[in-house]
């Protein structure tokens, strides 16, 4: 007799990988491949709560391939993650934001997946302890060229290899997520069967599954841009920002909120709705935010609950990266929102 459901069943992120493996929704190499990145987010959480006490705050004295100073936290979070990638064996290439060139991965005895991760984003938060992220996509091995990538002189052959295999648009993404250092630790999780909200139960250090497919509401009145570029925007951008202030017919203007943290201020827009935007501006044309393991990852998560992610033309997900680091102007969030702006921006 098969056994009785529990009535007090606890679904945590190991028992619920195991039952999607089971259902044939991802397989077991793929299984294995989530759970290490989720122990690779329990540990992040673990340094960056106790950062001021072991002294993991301020700066680590060199610059990455983005030209920001690399915080502590930045070069060892990106140690964890892929430290756990390789220990998994499962993972044949990984691209971070804190590595100049994707690498290759000997470690890899079965599977080969692709991932992509940011491991720390927001880090400028980190002294201040205001909420972190850790953000990744993990796609098929890829052989084919999908985009011009140029030959790169400075490249070898294995190295160019790997930039052509993580050069896939969005809509290639198998998996994609976050981890959310804040108030809880909170892992969000698609394998594109909607989106997964685990709560890191501290007792026993394990994701606790605490909402299941979650729908981002269709319109919100909340709007987070770094209006301190206001003066560096184009005109229709300006228009529409001016326009949230009006109070609408319902009398009332959008608020403003803006966390300096694309997790914290995605993860609010996922639920409670609205939009976050990172538009380029006269400084910086393609924006500031990172197409392959930033904008890519969290508009398949958007879009697998009913929202919407663009660069403001185009959807995100449609975009073929040219190159590992490429930046692109993100507005994401509810479908109405993000609709809204790109009218003014057409
Ligand atoms: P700004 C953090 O560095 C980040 O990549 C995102 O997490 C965040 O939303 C954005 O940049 C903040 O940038 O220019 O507003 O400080």
């Amino acid at each position: 007799e098969t056994s009785k459901k529990s009535s007090y069943e606890i679904v945590t992120l190991t028992t619920w990988l195991l039952k999607q493996e089971q259902l044939g929704a991802i397989d077991g190499e793929m299984t294995i491949v989530l759970a290490s990145i989720s122990t690779a987010c329990k540990q992040i959480a673990s340094l960056v709560q106790r950062a001021p006490i072991s002294n993991l705050t301020g700066v680590q004295g060199a610059v990455n391939v983005q030209g920001e100073d690399q915080k502590k936290l930045d070069v060892v979070s990106n140690e964890v993650f892929s430290n756990c990638l390789r220990s998994s064996g499962r993972t044949g290439v990984i691209a971070s934001e804190e590595e100049d060139v994707p690498v290759a991965v000997e470690e890899s005895y079965s599977g080969n997946y692709i991932v992509v991760f940011d491991p720390l984003d927001g880090s400028s938060n980190i002294d201040a302890a205001v909420s972190t992220g850790s953000i990744f996509g993990i796609y098929s091995p890829n052989d084919e060229c999908l985009a011009d990538i140029g030959d790169n002189p400075t490249l070898d052959a294995v190295e160019q290899r790997c930039v052509v295999s993580v050069c896939q648009p969005g809509s290639n993404l198998l998996a994609a997520g976050y981890c959310m250092y804040s108030s809880s630790v909170i892992f969000v999780l698609t394998i594109g069967t909607g989106v997964y909200v685990f709560t890191l139960d501290p007792m026993y250090g394990e994701f606790v599954l605490t909402q299941e497919k979650v729908q981002i509401p269709k319109a919100g009145k909340i709007y987070a841009f770094n209006e301190g570029n206001y003066a560096l925007w184009d005109d229709k951008l300006k228009k529409y920002v001016d326009s949230l202030k009006e109070p609408g017919d319902s009398g009332k203007p959008y608020s403003a909120r803006y966390i300096g943290s694309l997790v914290g201020d995605f993860h609010r827009t996922l639920l409670y709705g609205g939009i976050y935007g990172y538009p380029s501006d006269r400084k910086s044309k393609n924006g500031k935010l990172r197409l392959l393991y930033e904008c890519a990852p969290m508009s398949f998560i958007v879009e697998q609950a009913g929202g919407k992610g663009s660069d403001g033309h185009q959807r995100i997900l449609d975009i073929v990266p040219t190159e590992v680091h490429q930046r692109v102007p993100l507005y994401i969030g509810s479908v109405e929102e993000v609709e809204k702006v790109e009218k003014f921006l057409a």
